[in-house]
């Protein structure tokens, strides 16, 4: 292995969760490939890296980080290549394809946001993250899969589990897990998740329904045959992780990023049809799916000028790509009327997210409804924006105010 410089040696995942963007800044400027000791991996954080390897699935196929391997276990899509990837895509996709998405999903989003936005208190101030933007996120996926039986916080309660676990992935000088008890929340989930779910499986074997579940129990089967559960479940707990979590990261991310420019928050609130702009920006300037995403190299190779042996596992850090000062111009910022350059946040080539047009559809009926109720939304300047993550980022909590 090559001479590791000293600030890559010393970086903690503590660190990382804070704030990851110092870091891969430098990183990007000395070292866009970097084996970094504390995770055990390679880092990608340049866009044109990230970017070509995300595409080049024949040489860089899917794998899975070691702590998202010990939190969702064997079968999940995300580190499943070939032909078995292609079935598990064809089990997803029905219901995310744009057509069947536009038939339904007003009726699933807008009455539960408004529900929400009713119930905010009257004293003109909220965390948007734990009133509205969470639960709408998690409510619309929660009823296209058949849980609809399962709480709002609940729903809440599993992802945040999931996601500590998924990204525990400090390592050793051994390499082995630096932390392993930081995986019991995410067991605790599981174990949930299973108790609750098995018996609505049961159920839909016998009478399947319009639920996504239902359907991938059924789908594609030879009559009389359901798909296995160790299938279904390792794909649900993608599910109820990165989808989950991530709309609810993206709409409170926008609407922190519109709030850091009034001028720009006024304009979409005039004209909502702004709206699909200021998420795909607020997306950009902040992936929701930071730093969760590894390829392994099938062979010997050079990457960036740096050897990487075949088996290597590389991270493509799809927040720092979206931050490369080579595509974007003063790209910390957060600026509605930069040039619509592609980025990374939905991945790219065979793994590219299958949730992309259901996930933007849920944050833009969220926000319409929002800055419809809430047109004069400000900051609560005597709290500060908590962005969190490494693996995941957005708002931990966001506070507003407005005039009543
Ligand atoms: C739906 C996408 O979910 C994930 C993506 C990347 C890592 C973990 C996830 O649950």
């Amino acid at each position: 292995m090559t001479a590791t410089l000293g600030f890559i040696e010393s970086i903690t995942i503590e660190e990382l969760e804070k704030d990851p963007y110092p870091f891969y800044e430098r990183l990007r400027r000395e070292a866009p490939v970097a084996f970094v000791p504390a995770l055990g991996m390679y880092i990608v954080s340049s866009k044109d890296l990230c970017a070509e390897i995300a595409k080049d699935s024949d040489n860089w196929p899917a794998v899975i980080s070691a702590a998202g391997g010990r939190t969702f276990g064997p079968g999940a899509l995300l580190n499943t290549n070939g032909e078995e990837h292609r079935k598990l895509r064809d089990m997803i996709e029905p219901h995310l394809q744009p057509s069947a998405v536009d038939k339904y999903i007003d009726a699933l989003v807008r009455p539960y946001a408004r529900e929400r936005l009713e119930a905010f208190d009257s004293d003109g101030r909220a965390d948007l993250v734990s009133a509205y933007c969470e639960p709408v996120s998690v409510r619309a996926l929660g009823d296209l899969l058949g849980l609809n039986d399962v709480s709002t916080d609940k729903l809440r309660e599993w992802f945040h589990k999931l996601s500590v676990s998924f990204t525990n992935a400090a390592v050793d000088d051994n390499g082995d897990f630096a932390n392993p008890d930081g995986f019991e929340p995410g067991d605790e989930a599981k174990a949930e998740i299973v108790a609750h779910v098995d018996p609505k499986i049961d159920h839909w074997i016998d009478h399947p329904d319009h639920s996504a579940i239902s359907h991938w129990l059924h789908d594609g089967m030879p009559e009389g045959q359901t798909r296995p559960r160790e299938v279904i479940y390792p794909n649900l707990y993608v599910f109820l992780l990165g989808a989950m979590q991530e709309p609810g990261h993206a709409m409170a991310t926008t609407v922190a990023g519109l709030l850091s420019r009034p001028d720009q928050l006024e304009r979409v609130v005039d004209d909502p049809t702004l709206i699909p702009r200021a998420q795909s920006e607020g997306m950009r300037w902040v992936a929701p799916i930071w730093s969760a995403v590894v390829k392994a190299a099938t062979k010997d190779v050079t990457v960036g000028g740096v050897d990487i042996p075949a088996g290597s596992a590389v991270m493509l850090s799809y927040g720092s790509a979206n931050q490369d000062e080579h595509a974007y111009d003063a790209p910390t910022a957060y600026d509605l009327d930069r040039p619509v350059t592609p980025n990374m946040t939905f991945g790219a080539g065979a793994h590219a997210c299958g949730g992309t047009y259901f996930a933007n559809a849920v944050i833009r009926i969220g926000l319409e409804e929002l800055l419809e109720a809430i047109p004069n939304l400000e900051r609560d300047d005597t709290r500060d924006v908590d962005f969190w993550g490494w693996g995941f980022r957005g708002p931990k909590e966001l506070f507003v105010k407005w005039e009543v």
